[in-house]
């Protein structure tokens, strides 16, 4: 039985500014559920940005539908919803911890998570000019993270990847574009084969699987799909495709770590790597990805960093690299507390539901 549902909004300062193909964010404003039943609680929270730049979906828009569908659907006025993977996402996640933290069990453990560390990479987003690029790339190399990931954008393609790739020979190395390159422009990607990338994400629109296809059958280095893989159905269809030969999981963009677990398996049994993605969330959304990345068929570095990359203070106990992993939470649920500290100074807003 749940009792209230408390969606919360908080903001909390990105120590760097975050830039992609599609804007540049500066701080996470980003929407927490909390269930609270009479003997357990529980969290999850929703990636969507405060613009719909990566996907459709924004975060005044999730709350909205969680007001008026998602939330009354759990106190037992059930209405169909489609889309809103990042707000559906949310409340499983919610309301998983919340019945994991009742038993007893971690989330880990629930989803059949095989490993206590997970190797981790960073994703450095579009830092000009290309010397403080090299810069910061190198500071991470120097904290210990297994791999490098940078967002490119047409315009800002061979230039970084060629100094970075100059700098560090070994670094594993890899590209994300979030789909800025129309087929036009998917020319200039044939000039990135050359500097042994582990993959280039997601580089045209997510509708697109044929052009992907397409560039897989040219190109050396492997296509990654990040906003196209939006079901396992799909995620099975892409492989089937040839438009992808690695895929990053990530709940939000799944619509929950159910469907997330399902693409796990779709990989496996098809044989394709797969990563754990990253939204930059908070403790509590990064505590529910390293869950799910214990998993095995999670084979390359999780897009998962050390809180201090993102911010100053976290939600939870920060996490900290050690020797480019991060632990999985092995507590009940998400398996790491919620400082009330940090909860009430980053809050900007709650609204408490009540069946
Ligand atoms: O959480 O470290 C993180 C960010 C990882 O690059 C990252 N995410 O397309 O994969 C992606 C992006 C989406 C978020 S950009 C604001
Ligand atoms: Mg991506």
């Amino acid at each position: 039985m749940i009792e209230a549902v408390e969606l919360r909004r908080v903001s909390l300062p990105l120590v760097t500014p975050f830039r992609t193909s599609f804007g540049t964010e500066t701080t996470r404003d980003a929407l927490l559920v909390h269930v609270i039943g009479p003997d357990s609680e529980g969290w999850g929270e929703c990636v969507a940005m405060s613009s719909p730049g990566y996907s459709a979906e924004y975060v005044d828009g999730a709350q909205d539908v969680m007001r008026r569908y998602l939330v009354p659907g759990l106190f037992g006025a059930a209405q169909p919803v489609r889309g809103h993977p990042m707000a559906r996402a949310a409340v499983e996640g919610a309301v998983l911890d919340a019945s994991l933290r009742a038993r007893g069990t971690s989330l880990a453990a629930h989803l059949g998570g095989v490993r206590e560390a997970v190797d981790v990479g960073v994703s450095v987003g579009i830092v000009r000019p290309v010397e403080a690029l090299v810069d910061a790339v190198s500071a991470y190399v120097g904290q210990g993270y297994r791999r490098v990931k940078l967002k490119i954008e047409p315009g800002w393609d061979r230039v970084p990847v060629a100094a970075v790739r100059a700098r560090f020979a070994d670094l594993m190395l890899q590209v994300d574009a979030n789909g800025a390159y129309g087929r036009d422009k998917a020319g200039t990607l044939d000039a990135l084969d050359e500097f042994g990338l582990a993959l280039i994400e997601q580089p045209l629109p997510e509708d697109d699987l044929a052009g992907h296809a397409e560039l897989a059958g040219r190109l050396s280095t492997p296509i990654c799909l990040d906003e196209s893989i939006t079901s396992a159905r799909v995620a099975d269809l892409a492989i089937a495709l040839g438009a992808c030969s690695v895929v990053n999981i990530k709940p939000g963009r799944l619509g929950g770590l159910v469907e997330a677990k399902r693409v796990h398996d779709v990989c496996v049994s098809r044989g394709v790597p797969a990563w754990c993605g990253g939204m930059l969330e908070t403790g509590i959304g990064r505590a529910a990805n390293l869950a799910l990345a214990a998993l095995p068929g999670f084979t390359l570095p999780a897009d998962l960093s050390a809180s201090d990359r993102y911010f100053h203070r976290d939600l939870t106990p920060p996490f900290v690299l050690a020797d480019g992993r991060l632990a999985v939470p092995a507590g009940p649920g998400i398996g790491v507390p919620v400082l009330e500290d940090a909860l009430h100074e980053l809050t900007t807003s709650v609204e408490v539901l009540r069946p």
